[in-house]
């Protein structure tokens, strides 16, 4: 009886099976974070060299011999990028203003009623980016001679550890890099020419 008793008082403090439940239940989150953090690294690397490569296509790009054609400037950075992931893709999107002050702002309008907002029904604008609304001034494209470019380069990549999915992270990682730069003045600057657009009267 005192045998018995003492037994299962040695079970009721014996403690190495609770250590192995715990282990058991902590170690894949452990895991988990541990191949996040892994994954943050990588994608702060990818980040950098999209970076790097991107600055340098776009300083190779403000010169009067740059090479225009979008898939060869893609294929360039994207080259970059696959030296740490083979299958990084890489995409591009340029737009040109016509001096600092004007990137990002949106085109120019008469303000007939004051409010320093454009009325679409009452107020002309001019359309400097030809696309017959009225929108932010950026032209698509590399721009010319002394033009101001924003250039955006994206870049996908498949993650290092694909269970990534079970954080709720896509498969896929994706960076953006951005540079702004100044065409050379290899000629003389175009005149931001812009064409008035009124509203039609009913
Ligand atoms: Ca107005
Ligand atoms: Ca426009």
């Amino acid at each position: 009886m005192i045998a018995a008793r003492h037994s299962a008082t040695m079970i009721a403090n014996d403690t190495h099976g609770a250590t192995a439940v715990e282990f058991a239940i902590i170690a894949p989150i452990m895991l988990t974070l541990m191949l996040g953090m892994m994954e943050l690294g990588y994608q702060a690397y990818a980040q950098s060299v999209l970076l790097g490569a991107t600055n340098k296509a776009a300083r190779d790009l403000t010169l009067e011999d740059a090479p225009t054609n979008k898939a060869l400037i893609e294929g360039k950075i994207g080259s970059m990028l696959q030296t740490i992931s083979k299958k990084a893709v890489v995409t591009t999107t340029s737009e040109s203003f016509s001096s600092f002050t004007k990137v990002n702002t949106y085109e120019d309008f008469k303000d007939l009623d004051g409010d320093k907002q454009f009325d679409a029904g009452t107020e002309c604008f001019f359309d400097v980016n030809n696309s017959k609304t009225w929108n932010k001034r950026g032209k698509s494209g590399l721009g010319g001679a002394d033009d101001i470019v924003v250039f955006t380069a994206t870049a996908t990549y498949p993650r290092l550890f694909p269970v990534m999915g079970m954080l709720g992270w896509s498969n896929t990682g994706t960076v953006v890099a951005r540079t702004t730069l100044r065409n050379q003045p290899y000629s003389e600057q175009a005149e931001e020419a812009g064409v008035e657009i009124c509203p039609t009267p009913a």
